[in-house]
């Protein structure tokens, strides 16, 4: 690189995930616009590429690379690319968001009304609203049911929907977060007045989605790192600012609260921020029943300190184990902790395969050997290829005759791939009657079928859940994948009997999916638990549709942990040989 490059490439602080944001927002407004959803595809699949990506495309760019090369990123987005790198901006973006679509992307969101009436209400009222309360007040005066397609009824519930979800925090996925959490840590880390830093909160107990980010530092120089802290490049707004105790609002809309004690404190403030608070409520009464206190700053007995510089010299304190934070929800953590009887939580060292990939037969973005080699190079045994079935034709879904050459490809594969085994499978999906979409001449010449649902969610409970009980009736389903249908912020999980399709899955020998996808996790934590306690084995599923997303097993992981598992409760723990002949005895 020569010395001018170098220079350009620190100027430019446009980081993948400023170009990644920006892109999911023009993804969200053509949404809105009921765009084209290739295109909009291709935009979530630009995000997710530059997220995944190792080094700054900026960085890239500057030392002459094309980012047109990178995966599912064409001469459209690349020239966007270029564009935010060497601008900060996009044009397109500024183009796209007026206003009025930013509030009506907000509306439905919030709100659950479409995205065509919620554009039309935007621009319906006059004066036009600039935020989710003008609209609540034209709601109260009565403006809204004379507009088109609203009347008094649609009125008086848009207002209380919105009452409702106004008075709601924002949250973020914890994936959306991870980088911008890493790099506040990593700047901290970097002040030789830090001791230790930690992130806290939801965030450490490895929550789905959190609210904000909390950090605590060991310091004896306060006013330093608060300095410091105050000087990070995202900062966008001081909320509060005292001796050791600061509040800020990062350029991305995340809230982070930063808590500085002497390094004596800082076992008992990581304790107290991580929370959560029913786990510290819960720990406070068993002090007292001990007679002592416990604070943010140590556990006292009288005025004596006799715990506080980590977290593990405070649970010895009161005779407890070690509580993982993924396990601080207050649901019996603290009783096992008492009893020796906390479990041997599974790590993402344990999983010695994926049971979930698509390739670009269907609606992945690299091929079989593409996947299959980037999964060994993580240190993994073997790889399901779970493509889509037919049905799903926007995912280019597979026929029974392409699944058989899909097949065959695999043998091949197989026969020049020592020590790495890739499992023949299918995601087949789950019609609105219950029946699959292959037949089972078909699904008896896998190693694996994986089942699932991809329309209909709103059915009623009772039609739901027989609906997946009849599909987990055919023999040849080995696995229920993301079995709620949930995505994160997005849509809520189905209304199903989920007792009833856990027992009728560890009768048939079926197992169920925690699908890592960071969108996704599904099933969730309590979901997990319960799975464990009905004796139904789980089954981890990247969902991958690119050789990266083979990262995301870690928050499947995050579930498990959460979901109280151990090895023995998930399958891909197995071998590829103890796991066959599992999949071979349900049949
Ligand atoms: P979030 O941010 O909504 O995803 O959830 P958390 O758990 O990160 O909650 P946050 O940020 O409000 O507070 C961080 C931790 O501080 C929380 O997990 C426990 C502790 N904490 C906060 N408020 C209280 C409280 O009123 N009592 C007790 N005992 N602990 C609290
Ligand atoms: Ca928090
Ligand atoms: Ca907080």
């Amino acid at each position: 690189m020569t010395r001018e490059r170098v220079e350009t490439v620190q100027q430019s602080k446009v980081r993948n995930e400023d170009i990644a944001r920006a892109f999911g927002e023009v993804a969200d407004i053509l949404a809105l616009e009921e765009e084209n959803p290739f295109r909009i595809r291709a935009y979530r699949n630009a995000a997710r590429t530059l997220r995944g990506l190792g080094e700054e495309v900026a960085v890239m760019i500057a030392r002459g690379g094309d980012p047109d090369d990178l995966p599912g990123i064409g001469k459209d987005l690349a020239t966007q690319i270029r564009e935010m790198t060497s601008t900060g901006h996009l044009a397109k973006l500024d183009r796209l968001r007026p206003e009025v679509q930013a509030l009506a992307l907000e509306l439905c969101h919030v709100s659950g009304i479409g995205p065509r009436r919620a554009m039309d209400l935007c621009l319906g009222l006059k004066p036009r609203p600039h935020f989710l309360a003008d609209v609540l007040a034209a709601c109260r005066e009565g403006r809204v049911r004379s507009l088109p397609g609203f009347g008094v009824v649609s009125e008086q519930s848009l207002a209380e929907r919105l009452k409702a979800s106004m008075g709601r925090e924002k949250r973020f996925k914890l994936a959306d977060v991870q980088a911008i959490a890493n790099e506040l840590l990593a700047n901290l880390r970097g002040d030789p007045a830090v001791e230790t830093a930690e992130m806290a909160g939801s965030y450490r107990r490895k929550k789905e989605t959190v609210g904000d980010l909390d950090l605590v530092v060991a310091s004896n120089a306060p006013e330093r790192v608060t300095r410091r802290f105050l000087s990070m490049p995202e900062m966008a707004q001081v909320l509060a600012t005292g001796r050791t105790k600061t509040s800020i609002v990062l350029t991305g809309g995340v809230q982070v609260d930063l808590r500085i004690v002497p390094a004596e404190s800082f076992g008992a403030a990581l304790l107290y921020f991580t929370g959560s608070k029913a786990h510290n409520i819960e720990l406070r009464r068993m002090a007292q029943r001990q007679g002592m206190k416990i604070n943010e700053y140590g556990v006292f007995d009288g005025k004596d300190r006799v715990a506080g510089a980590t977290e593990d010299s405070i649970y010895r304190t009161f005779g407890l184990a070690y509580i993982e934070p993924e396990l601080r929800e207050n649901s019996g953590e603290i009783e096992a902790a008492a009893q020796g009887r906390l479990p041997d939580l599974v790590r993402l060292v344990d999983i010695k395969g994926d049971l979930h990939a698509h390739t670009s037969a269907s609606d992945g973005m690299n091929n079989l050997r593409e996947m299959a080699l980037a999964a060994r190079a993580r240190g993994l045994d073997y790889m399901a290829v779970t493509d889509h079935s037919r049905r799903l034709t926007v995912a280019h879904g597979l026929t029974a005759d392409r699944l058989l050459q899909q097949i065959d490809a695999i043998d091949r594969f197989n026969a020049e791939n020592a020590g790495f085994t890739v499992l023949k499978g299918v995601e087949v999906d789950i019609l609105s009657d219950g029946k699959l979409d292959l037949p089972d001449d078909a699904l008896g010449r896998l190693d694996i079928v994986v089942a699932a649902i991809h329309s209909d969610f709103a059915l009623s409970r009772e039609k739901q859940t027989e609906r997946i009980l009849r599909a987990l009736d055919n023999k040849y389903v080995s696995v229920l994948a993301h079995p709620t249908g949930r995505l994160l912020l997005e849509r809520d999980a189905c209304d199903i009997d989920m007792k009833r399709i856990f027992r009728a899955a560890r009768l048939r020998g079926c197992f169920m999916e925690i699908n890592a996808q960071p969108d996704r996790l599904d099933l969730s934590n309590a979901h997990c638990r319960m799975a464990r306690e009905e004796g139904v084995k789980l089954s981890l599923g990247s969902d991958a549709h690119r050789v990266g997303d083979f990262a995301d097993l870690a928050f499947g992981i995050n579930q498990a942990r959460r979901g109280w598992l151990e090895v023995g409760d998930i399958v891909n723990t197995r071998t590829v040989s103890e796991l066959k002949a599992l999949l071979a005895a349900a049949r």
